[in-house]
């Protein structure tokens, strides 16, 4: 019983929102290097901002994030203390191919992966590599408008065969892309959108959708091709939807929120476009951009694993007016029964159980948690040290949950990484404030800080979780 004896326990980072190194060896901008922190951000991350002027000189923290760049071999030793079995994380697109068409990639870009990878083998711990985790080449953005562009996936393609290739042996979990859904909610981080006045953007969101998910099936194909044991997964954000009220009205609508959730895994998982999401674009006068080959191509080519981040479930009512919950960027009603975190999102362990199982109900394959954890306000006390057993609840009502859908519902899970293993910039926020780590970043939202690394009481902890493979939590 319990955890299999490989279970790939771990923590998850995206380049964006960790290297920094922005313009370093060759490295191209991205749209993710240039998203301010506060009022300004939302809009931008949701393709509002109908014009592209970047201040592209402008401070961002996700320009210097955390120095990974520089800091990867002290990251990794600590990982490697915590006894970690994975480490997952994403590749820069602009630091392999700085601007996204170019023929050839960038060979100092790709130093620093291979570097990456070596050191994490060298600790025993697997790479889980995220190809993009919302990142684009700002130049793809500009000439091609981003993921509406079906010249992208070209690019894509250049892209995923450099990397099968060259870590060919080394690497053997991929993820296509992360949350692919969040293209849906974040357009300009999820797909590279900006939109134009006036122009139908569910169209072009979908269009972007078929795009990514005729690449996702492109790079599973070469996957393969190139290695045989090679796996690919998709990556969901997560979250059940509930119905508000046992009012059937309710329960339908939380059926359809469930359903535009699911719909990007049911075409990497199932290899089709679902029934509900063809009648439904049909009828809303939404154009899916086949080409020859496409439906042949998505068929033949679905995910070996299913991936998913998990923070919170979601409440659907028919009716408006209802309380929101704050902070997220997935619409929701606010749920009277569960506690929240200082950023509004909403603690619901159960609803993690009940995620799990309804991910492995309906695709029936191995799933991997490879995103979970609790973003709070971290305060050093006076001798430094940090006593986050907030994060450390958090994370110990979730692993239970998680084992008794191992142990009682007989799900397959291949591992479990959380997010932020080391304080990073937040994606929806663009603070540092907002942290997960077990190891602390001294660093702020202003960009002052010493960059020193030093762990949290949670270091100890989850390094003890690993130790017992899950028994002692
Ligand atoms: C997911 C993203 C991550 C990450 C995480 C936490 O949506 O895949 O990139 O940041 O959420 O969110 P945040 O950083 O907004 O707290």
């Amino acid at each position: 019983m319990g955890f299999n004896k490989d279970f790939l326990w771990g923590g998850a980072t995206a380049a964006n929102q960790s290297e920094g190194g922005y313009n370093a060896d060759g490295r191209g901008l991205a749209n993710v290097d240039v998203v301010p922190i506060g009022e300004d951000r939302y809009p931008i991350i949701t393709g509002q901002m109908k014009h592209l002027d970047f201040d592209e000189d402008h401070f961002y923290p996700a320009k210097e994030a955390i120095d990974m760049y520089h800091h990867y071999k002290e990251d990794i030793a600590l990982f490697g203390e915590m006894g970690f079995k994975s480490y997952r994380f994403s590749l820069a697109w602009t630091r392999i191919f700085p601007k996204g068409d170019e023929a050839e990639p960038n060979e100092a870009g790709l130093q620093f992966y291979d570097n990456l990878i070596d050191e994490c083998l060298k600790y025993g711990i697997e790479p889980i590599v995220t190809i993009t985790h919302f990142d684009m080449p700002i130049y793809l953005i500009k000439e091609y408008g981003g993921w509406r562009s079906r010249k992208v996936v070209d690019f894509y393609k250049n892209l995923v065969t450099v990397l099968f290739n060259r870590y060919k042996g080394k690497v053997k979990y991929w993820i296509t892309f992360n949350e692919i859904n969040m293209l849906l909610h974040a357009p300009f981080m999820g797909a590279g959108l900006v939109f134009e006045e006036g122009e139908n953007e569910e169209q072009v969101k979908y269009t972007a959708a078929h795009h990514e998910l005729v690449a996702s099936a492109l790079a599973t194909k070469i996957a393969h091709e190139v290695d045989p044991e090679n796996k690919v997964g998709c990556m969901i954000a997560a979250g059940q939807y509930y119905p508000n009220t046992p009012n059937p009205a309710d329960v339908r609508q939380a059926q359809v929120d469930n359903q535009e959730n699911y719909f990007f895994i049911d075409v990497q998982s199932r290899g089709e476009y679902p029934n509900y999401a063809l009648k439904r674009l049909f009828n809303e006068g939404i154009e899916i951009p086949f080409e020859e080959g496409d439906k042949e191509l998505l068929k033949e080519h679905t995910v070996d694993y299913i991936t998913f981040s998990y923070y919170s479930s979601r409440v659907s009512a028919a009716q408006e007016g209802q309380e929101k919950a704050g902070g997220n960027i997935f619409d929701s009603i606010k749920n009277p029964y569960l506690e929240e975190s200082e950023w509004g999102w909403q603690i619901d362990p159960i609803g993690f159980r009940i995620t799990i199982n309804e991910l492995y109900d309906r695709y029936q394959k191995p799933l991997f948690v490879v995103e979970n954890g609790l973003g709070a306000v971290d305060t050093p006390r006076a001798d430094g040290s940090i006593v986050d057993d907030y994060r450390i609840d958090y994370l110990k009502q979730h692993i239970e949950a998680m084992k008794e859908a191992v142990d009682e519902d007989g799900v397959e899970l291949l591992g479990y990484t959380t997010w932020g293993c080391i304080d990073l910039v937040s994606a929806s926020t663009g603070e540092m404030k907002k942290r997960y780590g077990f190891i602390y970043v001294n660093r702020d939202n202003e960009g002052n800080g010493t960059m020193a690394r030093s762990k949290k009481k949670s270091f100890d902890w989850y390094k003890q979780v690993i130790a017992s493979n899950g028994e002692k939590v």
